[in-house]
């Protein structure tokens, strides 16, 4: 991928450490970006888990030689990455596409990654969230520790703001309309009045948001890219679910951790 991957001006880049709102973005940046090319009522978004209505993760289809999928990717493409700032291709790196970086309290990540694991048949068991939690702060899994991930593009995006937007989770939860406009205003495709009278941002917010699409037949039974069942990628969306799963030294800990990885930087959850 870094060698070979071609990165177009007009993509836009969701990257983002695992369990951190993709799925959401993806969907957003897509009903955002195309949103003169369809009907509300016959969207994509209905019949295609978020996943499938973009370029899922840009690096899986070079591991599985699986390119060609690229050349499927509706103009202008939303991609989307798990890979670190600095692992990403030169040609992403220097093009003037964009990178929305979506961020979420490191406590609701490993829950949300620890149920997310546990599903699968393939996965070694029985893993206690105690071990999952162990290899967490260790930083021993896919795309290694998430302070470092999330600090090389906050780091990035403070010195390339127009390169670089970062979300916070939390932050588009309490008031999605704000995130969808200043992603919109970052992308390139602003709101106009008209479209900012006629509700469009709240139509998108809504076609979005967790409770319609995880009720679609698509999302409820079917399974896309990797054959992950597209459930998979739906479970409670909310703020501090760490709570009934991690005991007060636990979080402590994290949150020691947090605070330690962060000291030199400006950035907080
Ligand atoms: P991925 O890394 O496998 O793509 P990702 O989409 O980043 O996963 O994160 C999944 C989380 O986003 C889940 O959180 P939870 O386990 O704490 O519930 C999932 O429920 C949540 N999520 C999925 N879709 C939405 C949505 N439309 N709005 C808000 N949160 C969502």
């Amino acid at each position: 991928m870094q060698e070979v991957f071609k990165s177009q001006p007009s993509d836009v880049i969701i990257a983002s450490f695992m369990k951190s709102g993709t799925t959401w973005l993806k969907a957003l940046a897509f009903a955002v970006l195309h949103r003169e090319k369809y009907y509300l009522s016959s969207h994509p978004l209905l019949k295609l888990n978020p996943h499938d209505c973009v370029l899922p993760i840009i690096e899986h289809h070079y591991a599985t030689r699986d390119e060609h999928y690229l050349e499927s990717v509706p103009f202008p493409r939303v991609l989307g990455t798990h890979v670190s700032y600095s692992m990403l291709p030169d040609s992403i790196k220097t093009s003037t596409s964009k990178i929305v970086y979506i961020c979420r309290d490191p406590k609701d990540v490993l829950v949300s990654l620890w149920h997310m694991v546990t599903k699968f048949e393939w996965f070694n068991k029985p893993f206690t969230f105690a071990k999952a939690f162990e290899l967490f702060c260790e930083g021993r899994m896919p795309y290694g520790p998430v302070w470092d991930h999330v600090l090389e593009y906050y780091t990035k995006s403070i010195h390339s703001p127009k390169k670089i937007l970062i979300l916070k989770y939390e932050e588009m939860l309490k008031d999605p309309s704000d995130g969808v406009v200043k992603m919109a205003n970052f992308i390139g495709c602003p709101f106009s009045e008209d479209e900012m009278k006629i509700g469009w941002v709240e139509k998108i917010v809504e076609l979005c948001s967790f409770n319609k699409l995880k009720d679609l037949d698509v999302n409820k039974n079917g399974s896309g890219a990797g054959n992950v069942p597209n459930n998979y990628y739906f479970r409670k969306a909310v703020v501090g679910d760490w709570q009934n799963f991690m005991t007060p030294e636990m979080a402590n800990t994290l949150d020691e951790i947090t605070k330690e990885k962060f000291s030199d930087s400006t950035f907080t959850y």
